[in-house]
Formats: structure tokens, sequence, C-alpha cells
């Protein structure tokens, strides 16, 4: 895609960012990245994370590039974690970092205009500083608590999300412990969606916590 992909996917973030999946390989329980992206689409995802956390990363291109595609025909946001290297060889969408990753304004150096840049801010100074230095949007959290990212640190709650959604001008996701019973207070205290790796990646039918997730981030619009 054009050089300036960045600023034909701002315009479409908010709505982009409604249902956003993260992989994880170890909640997959031996099923396939590509497999458990398509499921999660169909039951209305629109933004999917390659959240690689382990293995080699000629594996993390190889499994890019199918969960890549999967999105492609879906019209679905492709965002790499972390690794700015690894987003800019998959020709993704975006790429997220995070505290302990390059800093926003050196990723966005990198990437240029090519793709969107999000951030995860441990306080309300990081974000707007985040927005200063070229995010394109934010993942706040943890919103409740969560037991699949060890270093995630305690709850910070609605109020939190809240707060830092007035003090910016991007989109904001809440991300943690979200799942369909408490996903629509997300969203009715401003963020545009919520991000979620559990409720969706390690259920049962993916496709239906999917479609209960995306219900529920309806609902929340809906009471704004
Ligand atoms: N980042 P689940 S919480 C990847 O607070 C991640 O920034 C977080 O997984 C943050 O939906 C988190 O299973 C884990 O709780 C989200």
């Amino acid at each position: 895609m054009a050089a300036n992909r960045r600023a034909e996917l701002r315009e479409r973030l908010p709505d982009a960012l409604r249902l956003y999946v993260l992989t994880d390989r170890r909640l997959a329980r031996g099923r396939d990245e590509a497999r458990i992206v398509a499921d999660a689409i169909a039951g209305g995802a629109t933004a999917i994370q390659l959240r690689w956390k382990q293995g080699p990363l000629a594996e993390a291109l190889r499994v890019g590039r199918e969960v890549r595609q999967v999105c492609r025909d879906a019209g679905v946001l492709f965002i790499v974690n972390d690794r700015v290297d690894l987003a800019l060889a998959l020709d993704a969408d975006g790429v997220h970092v995070g505290v302990d990753d390059l800093p926003v304004a050196e990723t966005r150096a990198l990437v240029g205009e090519r793709m969107i840049v999000g951030y995860s801010p441990p306080t309300l100074e990081a974000a707007l500083a985040a927005e200063r230095d070229g995010a394109d949007y934010l993942g706040v959290g943890p919103i409740y608590p969560t037991g699949t990212k060890a270093d995630a640190g305690g709850a910070v709650g609605v109020e939190h999300l809240a707060r830092i959604v007035e003090a910016v001008g991007i989109p904001v996701v809440g991300i943690g412990g979200i799942n369909a019973s408490n996903a629509t207070p997300v969203v009715a205290a401003g963020a545009v969606g919520v991000a979620v790796i559990s409720a969706v990646v390690a259920a049962d039918d993916v496709e239906a916590a999917a479609r209960a997730l995306r219900q529920a981030v309806e609902a929340g619009l809906r009471s704004r």
C-alpha cells in the first residue's frame, strides 16, 4: 500500500478498533493462529494483533504472513506487537509498542507514514507524551484484573480510562480482563472499543465468543 497508509487508517480507526483481538499461542491450545483469527473475524473482530512472545522470528514471519492474509481478505486491521522490524517485514497496518519497546518517537521515525503506531501508556502523562510523539491510538489497561499478562500491574478501572479519553485527541481502547459481561462499561466510559486475548483466544467457540463481545461493545456505543 502507499506510503501514506497512516492517514487513510487514522480516519478508519475509531470503527476499526471496536473489537481488537490479540493472538496468544499459549492460550490457543494448539490451534493455529490463522484459524483463530479467521473465526474471530467471522464473529465480528475488527482488528487483529500478532502478539509474538516466543520462538524464532522466522516463525513469526511465517505465521504473520498467514494472519496478514486472513486480515487483508476480510478488510480487518493487522497490527504487530512490540517489534518494529517484524511490522515492517510483514508490511503491517500498524505496530503496537509499550514501555519496554522502542519509544513512540523512534518507532514513528522508523515507520514514517507507512503505518499506524499504537502505545500502552502507564500514566496520563505518558498518554499525552505519546500523542505528541506520534501515536495514533492508545491501549489503556489493565481495566480489570487479568492473568494473561504477568507484568500488567493492578487494575486501573474505567475511571482512569475515561480521564485519558478526555485528555487526548486520539482513539483509546481498553484492555485487560475484558469479556462479554464487562465490556459495555469500557465503551460507555469513552473507549472506541476493547482489546482482548483470553475471552476470545481461549474460548472453545472463538466465533461465538467474538460475537458476544462485539454485541457488548455495540451496547456500550448505544449507551453514550
Ligand atoms: N496488555 P486478557 S493487559 C496484553 O494492561 C495486555 O496493557 C495489558 O489479556 C495492559 O484479555 C493485557 O486475557 C492482557 O486479559 C490482556
